[in-house]
Order: C-alpha cells, then structure tokens, then sequence
C-alpha cells in the first residue's frame, strides 16, 4: 500500500500532479484544499467557517482540517493507498496523521516535495485566478501571504518527514509531463 504525502508550496502542482497520480496508480486523492471548497460550495458550516480563511490565505485552524481528514480516513481505509494533497500542512497535522493511519495499522510511505522558486508560483497562481474563480488567486497581497504562511508554518513539516528518512525532493519546473515522469520514477521505486 503506498500512502503519498505530495508537498510543496501554494501552486507547485499537488493538485495537478495528483490527478495523474490517481490514474495511473489507483490511489484514494485526499485533497484538504478541494475538501474545503466542496463544503464551501455546499454553504456547510464547515464551508464557512472556512472561507474566512481560506480567501485572506490563512490556514485553516489544526483542529478542523484533522477531524475533517480522520472522517474521511475512517470510511476509506480500505484504499489502495492515499496521496495527501495539501496536508499537512503543519506540523502538528503531521503528528495527527502518523497517528490516525496508526490506528488502522498503515503509515506514510514517502513525502514527495514540489521545489518551485516563488516567483513561478506568483506567475502561476495569478495565473490561474483569472479563470479558477478562487479569490485567494485572484489578489496580490493574498499570494504573498500564502507563499509567507508556507514558508512559517508549512515549510517545517519537510524536516518531520526528513527525520524520519522518508522526504523525496522533485524540481517542480517544467513541463507537467516531464514533472510526472520524476514523480513515477520516485513512486516506483517506493514499491
Ligand atoms: P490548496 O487547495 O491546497 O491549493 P494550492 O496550494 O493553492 O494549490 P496546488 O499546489 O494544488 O496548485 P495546482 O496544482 O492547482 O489550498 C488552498 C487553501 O486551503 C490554503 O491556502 C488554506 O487556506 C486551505 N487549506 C488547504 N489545506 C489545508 C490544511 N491542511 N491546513 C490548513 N489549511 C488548509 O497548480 C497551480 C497552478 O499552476 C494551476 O493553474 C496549474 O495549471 C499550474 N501548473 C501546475 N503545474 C505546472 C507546471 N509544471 N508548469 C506550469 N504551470 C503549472
């Protein structure tokens, strides 16, 4: 079973990368970031009270986005595997995982990291704001907090997965084939 952690800054590719991820190896996509959206779509309560964050490019507070991912771990353990895509994305969500996949006999296989230099983050994510519809996408000062809050609060969770020899560094720049492709070689050699 391979249980993917694909990590990197707002607008590395993780959404892009895990849907070629979820073809051609059959794995469950746990997008926190996608979760969100649906249920903000659905104007839950838990949609709302993540919008607030998410338009300003705050994170989500720990406690919600964890009960959110331990609810849906508990109904899809029976998985082929899980790429995580956008979680955790701190520290403490990634002690909260270890143990929630622990409690179902399963552990993170490998992190795998999307290295891209912030100035193509900043082309790319406005980029996609002109059609995405996202307000975080749309606005300058929202992307800058984004790349700032990833670069606090995020960036530390690669040294969680270092110490536990289990981080795989991929050039995230590139065409997304040639990035697929370093991403297969590192998956299948996971196996
Ligand atoms: P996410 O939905 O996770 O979004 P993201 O980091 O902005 O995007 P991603 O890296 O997936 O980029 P993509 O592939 O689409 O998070 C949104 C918000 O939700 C967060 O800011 C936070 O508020 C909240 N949230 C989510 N998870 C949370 C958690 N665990 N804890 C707390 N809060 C949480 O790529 C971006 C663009 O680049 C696309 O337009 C794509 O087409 C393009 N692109 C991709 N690869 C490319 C390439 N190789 N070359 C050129 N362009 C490329």
């Amino acid at each position: 079973m391979l249980n993917i952690v694909l990590f990197g800054p707002p607008g590395a590719g993780k959404g892009t990368q895990s849907e070629l991820i979820v073809k051609q190896y059959g794995l469950l996509h746990l997008s926190t970031g996608d979760l969100f959206r649906k249920h903000l779509g659905e104007g839950t309560d838990l949609g709302k009270l993540a919008q607030s964050y998410m338009d300003q490019g705050n994170l989500v507070p720990d406690a919600v986005v964890i009960k959110m991912v331990e609810d849906r771990i508990a109904t899809e353990f029976t998985a082929k595997g899980f790429i995580f895509d956008g979680f955790p994305r701190t520290v403490h969500q990634a002690l909260a995982l270890d143990q929630m996949l622990l409690k179902h006999d399963l552990s993170i296989t490998g992190m795998l990291s999307l290295e891209v230099q912030a100035s193509e983050l900043r082309i790319r994510l406005r980029e996609r704001g002109k059609t995405s519809g996202r307000k975080d996408d749309q606005d300058d000062i929202k992307i800058e907090n984004r790349i700032k809050v990833y670069n606090e609060e995020t960036k530390p969770v690669a040294d969680y997965y270092k110490h536990q020899d289990k981080y795989v560094s991929i050039k995230g720049i590139g065409s997304i084939a040639s990035i697929f492709q370093l991403i297969m070689y590192e998956l299948d050699a996971f196996k």
